[in-house]
């Protein structure tokens, strides 16, 4: 029923840390069963300390609910969206339709088809309005590249990312010396 439904919402909402008032990224996925894979998303944000908020926003079963989210994002302050779907993943070329904000699309697995129907979905998008496409399940990469685009004029953030990719590399040096020895 449509009372447990908004519930729902809710608690995804209440539940996730990095939850902010002020949120530069809004990561938004078509169900719940996206949110084992879009919390991945979440922890690189938190990581980051980079506010954000998450959400439910579906293009088929509330698209007044989308139309309303994609509108209004750019003036409530977010500067990226992040957003998962599966199967007729429609949701990020349609957000990506009704703001100027960037938006990265996750294609989620579904059940079926190994999830090559959500990337083709997501990713062949007509031109004017793109989708950056991440791999399929692949949400910590969708994080990534939205702080690395809000580094492009957030010196905290561009800072932090390259701290990143030194400790990065340093990680798969160490586990190299691991094997060679
Ligand atoms: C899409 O349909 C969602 O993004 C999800 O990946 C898929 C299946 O949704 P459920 O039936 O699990 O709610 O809209």
């Amino acid at each position: 029923d449509e009372g447990s439904g908004a519930r729902a919402v809710e608690d995804l909402e209440s539940n996730i840390s990095g939850l902010s008032k002020r949120p530069e990224v809004g990561v938004i996925m078509g169900s719940d069963s996206d949110l084992p894979v879009m919390s991945a998303a979440c922890k690189i944000l938190a990581q980051f300390n980079v506010p954000y908020e998450v959400t439910i926003v579906s293009a088929h079963r509330t698209p007044h609910r989308m139309s309303k989210y994609a509108v209004e994002a750019s003036k409530r302050g977010l500067k990226a969206i992040i957003a998962g779907a599966g199967g007729a993943a429609h949701l990020p070329g349609m957000v990506a339709a009704m703001t100027p904000l960037p938006v990265i699309g996750v294609p989620v697995k579904g059940s079926t088809l190994d999830g090559v129907d959500s990337l083709h979905s997501i990713v062949q998008m007509p031109r004017g309005i793109p989708v950056a496409t991440v791999a399929i399940n692949n949400s910590t990469n969708a994080a990534l590249l939205a702080i690395r685009i809000l580094g492009a004029f957030t010196p905290a953030y561009h800072e932090k990312m390259q701290e990143f990719l030194v400790k990065q590399e340093e990680e798969v040096l160490i586990k190299a010396e691991k094997i060679e020895t």
